[in-house]
């Protein structure tokens, strides 16, 4: 018999709904605060890959409430985005009414998968009361001089009239291009908001190490922030008053130096040029703003590069080098500028060899003919002659400081956050530009500042964002005086910097209480941190390393209590097409999970996504493995169906069922959610080999089991067997340590072939144990006796061989 799992699915949907059966509770001592990567409600609606994260976490939602925790599992929207910007400016129509709709979708999607979300406490980030509270953090981080207004080279694409962060830039045949509609974009500067995250780099590295996250995720974090300590040191420049200071984490080479580099944007460059140079220089300035940083980076790429015409002297042997400009040196990391060590330097022995530069081996190598950059003893350099690379190190420090010439720098890769979008769909900046050139923060007590109503979303064509077109609510009085609104926006990443603290907040859809306010404190202390997260691996850095910034921010204003926002982590996989290509449109290779519900059932579907292997593996999608989970759920239905239950334990089962509850209990507690349902599985094949009746009490807490995984059909079986609904607020099962005695096997003994002796052992035992084992049975020693053994052989498990003579 197969079950209908669109009557079932619906009827239970409807009665959890109606019994506020996942609603929040604050009843117990002990919390879980399971929480996803909250989805941006796109156009296209859910698709197969989001269910995977959504079920392990709803899995493991479901386990802690069962165990008597308070249990907070949200769900909302990361509603403001590109999409609906590029809709509205397409079709003139408002992105919040192609948002809302797209919500609608969303939801209702997620409520057919039967996730035990609290819907009471659904949060969207582009609603009136949630950005009040991001415009309101904005304004914390100002007043902390954490936010200023720089001049700042941005990414600005023409094409979608924005600028653009370099995660959403990509590189196509080396050049810059917009990873939306693929427009150019050039290297420009334009006065932007930055948060400066920067000021907390150390703060977000020590941080990581109290954190239970992957640790491929801790190490992306890490280069991310990429601290690195070397020295700053000055090369005068010749026939000039201007200095070159370069930053090196080698200055023991510094005997190896043969030429300067430059980055293009360095504003040394124009300066020190020689008049003859001068054009050529310009013009390679002028190409190097359309390549990615990436790109120029790019070690496989050949590196290009022009002379100034110009020289510098090395302080430590007065020689002169000469000054080149190449784009491999990035302007914005360090001082912008290097001291070439073509030697023991990659990428400088390809410079130096392409342009015929001088190459002065300062470490020891048996090898000259390329790049040699491991350890060895200091030659060709004066008093660090003889010392390998720490002590000569440590000696140049302290040389350059006495000789004034250099300084001990720590540098990071991190860039501080430019947070301004040249877009209508997000939130305004709570600040107002005053005539006098002041900055004013809007009073709090006005925020939220509205994003205006307009049937006129087109671009400004100045570069500004649409909202410029709208004087009247950029140009207003404040004070007396004349004052201009901010018309950029803020970056989608804003909003999701603090969902997590919204969803605690929040008392009914769209209604959060203060951020600042005891009773806040109260609930932060009650939830925080977040026992578990899933995402997407996409969201290792900027996302995660945001809303860590803000928490860490937060944390010193005694808003929250923690310091970090996410204890545990964990990525989950993709689900790739079934011949393991990514799902994407333009392949017409995505999976609908509207569809698989409909034919399969959203209790196969979940099974299914969580049963096909680890949850941070990405794995093909397999119609054949769909179908699998569907007959187990079958299997389970007519086991049930066809029951006798007592209430007298005959004990068969005794060993199977605790062994399994543990089991599933400890997999779920470490995430390995496969194969807790595997052990699910044994416990139903054991049940199948019973002929009588089953004790009742191991069914219900089969049931019980199964209701992570599979909560629909579990509680038709559950009022099936005449229990009471909701089989998800049931305790969880506990095992039985003293029923889960070592599971023993039967060894066979053969002697020449023939099956002597059997004899009873635990599962596992030695090669060594067994042997001995065997000698022990008096029929086996009687076969011995006397003879000679040629071989013996003992096969785990299973059985102990002698051949004798
Ligand atoms: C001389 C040298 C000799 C270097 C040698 C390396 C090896 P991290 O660890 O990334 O900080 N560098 C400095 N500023 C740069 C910039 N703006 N763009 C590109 N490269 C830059 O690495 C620091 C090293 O990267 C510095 O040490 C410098 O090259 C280069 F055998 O100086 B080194």
């Amino acid at each position: 018999m197969e079950f209908s799992h669109k009557k079932i699915e619906k009827k239970w949907q409807k009665f959890w709904e109606e019994n506020h059966t996942f609603k929040t509770t604050d009843i117990h001592d002990k919390k879980a605060y399971i929480l996803d990567m909250f989805p941006y409600p796109s156009g296209a609606g859910l698709h197969v890959g989001h269910p995977k994260g959504y079920t392990a976490t709803d899995v493991f939602a479901r386990m802690r409430r069962m165990q008597q925790y308070d249990v907070l599992h949200p769900i909302g929207w990361d509603a403001f985005g590109l999409p609906a910007e590029q809709y509205a400016l397409k079709t003139g129509n408002d992105p919040r009414e192609f948002t809302a709709k797209n919500i609608v979708t969303f939801r209702n999607q997620l409520k057919t998968l039967g996730f035990s979300y609290d819907y009471n406490k659904e949060v969207n980030t582009s609603d009136p009361n949630y950005y009040k509270i991001t415009q309101w953090i904005f304004q914390q981080l100002y007043k902390k001089g954490l936010a200023e207004i720089r001049e700042a080279n941005v990414n600005w694409c023409e094409g979608l009239g924005t600028v653009l962060a370099n995660e959403e830039v990509i590189s196509e045949n080396g050049k810059m291009v917009s990873e939306v509609g693929g427009f150019e974009v050039i290297k420009k500067p334009m006065k932007q908001w930055v948060l400066k995250i920067t000021k907390y780099a150390d703060r977000l590295l020590e941080g990581l190490e109290t954190l239970d996250w992957p640790h491929s995720v801790k190490e992306l974090q890490k280069n991310w922030i990429g601290k690195s300590t070397g020295l700053t040191i000055d090369f005068k420049v010749e026939d000039s008053n201007e200095n070159i200071s370069v930053f090196t984490t080698r200055a023991d080479t510094i005997f190896g130096v043969s030429y300067i580099v430059l980055a293009p944007e360095n504003d040394l460059v124009l300066k020190i040029a020689n008049k003859n140079n001068l054009v050529e220089v310009q013009n390679y300035v002028t190409l190097a703003k359309t390549k990615t940083d990436v790109e120029r980076q790019d070690d496989s790429k050949e590196k290009t590069g022009v002379f100034t015409g110009t020289y510098a002297i090395n302080p430590f042997t007065n020689e002169s080098v000469p000054v080149w400009v190449a784009d491999y040196v990035l302007n914005d990391y360090a001082t912008g500028a290097v001291m070439a060590v073509p030697a023991h330097d990659e990428r400088d022995w390809k410079f130096a060899t392409k342009y015929d530069l001088p190459i002065k081996f300062v470490i020891e190598t048996k090898d000259e003919s390329k790049a040699f950059i491991g350890e060895g003893k200091h030659i060709n350099s004066d008093f660090l002659d003889g010392l390998d690379r720490i002590e000569a190190l440590e000696l140049m420090t302290k040389k350059a400081q006495e000789m004034n010439v250099g300084q001990v720098k720590v540098n990071y890769k991190l860039r501080d956050w430019l947070f301004s979008r040249q877009r209508f769909y997000g939130e305004p900046f709570p600040v107002l530009f005053l005539e006098d050139g002041e900055i004013a923060l809007i009073d709090e007590k006005d925020l939220p500042l509205l994003l205006p109503q307009t049937d006129y979303i087109k671009p400004s064509g100045t570069g500004e964002s649409p909202l410029a077109n709208l004087t009247d609510w950029v140009n207003i009085e404040y004070n007396g005086q004349k004052a201009k609104r901010e018309t950029n926006t803020m970056p989608q990443w804003a909003g999701s910097c603090w969902y997590y603290l919204a969803y605690i907040l929040t008392t009914s859809p769209n209604n959060l209480i203060d951020i600042n306010s005891k009773e806040a404190m109260q609930l932060f202390k009650k939830w925080l941190p977040v026992d578990l997260y899933i995402g997407g691996q996409e969201h290792a850095v900027l996302h995660l390393m945001y809303a860590r910034f803000w928490h860490q921010v937060l944390f010193d204003l005694n808003v929250v209590p923690t310091a970090e926002p996410f204890q545990k982590l964990i990525n989950q996989g993709m689900i790739l097409a079934d011949n393991g290509e990514k799902m994407s449109k333009s392949k017409g290779n995505v999976i609908n999970p509207d569809e698989i519900i409909e034919s399969h059932g959203a209790d196969t579907l979940r099974l299914y996504e969580v049963f096909m292997g680890p949850l941070e593996a990405s794995l093909p999608w397999s119609y054949k493995g769909l179908d699998g989970a569907r007959k187990w759920l079958d299997r389970v239905y007519r086991m049930i169906e066809n029951i006798e239950l007592t209430e007298n334990n005959n004990k068969n089962l005794d060993f199977v069922f605790n062994d399994v509850v543990k089991k599933v209990t400890n997999m779920i507690e470490d995430c390995k959610f496969n194969t807790a349902v595997s052990q699910l599985m044994v416990f139903v094949n054991a049940v199948y080999k019973e002929e009588g009746p089953i004790y009742r009490p191991y069914i219900e807490n089969f049931l019980k089991m199964l209701s992570v995984y599979a909560p629909h059909l579990a509680e038709e079986l559950w009022e099936k067997i005449g229990n009471q609904a909701s089989v998800c607020l049931e305790e969880w099962p506990n095992y039985d340590e003293t029923k889960l005695v070592l599971d023993t096997v039967t060894i066979a003994v053969q002697i020449n072939g023939k099956l002597r002796a059997t004899f009873e052992a635990s599962k596992g035992m030695s090669k060594e144990e067994m042997l001995i084992k065997a000698k022990e049975i008096s029929n086996v020693q009687e076969f011995l006796a006397g003879k000679e053994i040629i071989k013996e052989i003992a096969v785990p498990d299973k059985i102990v061989n002698f051949a004798v003579k």
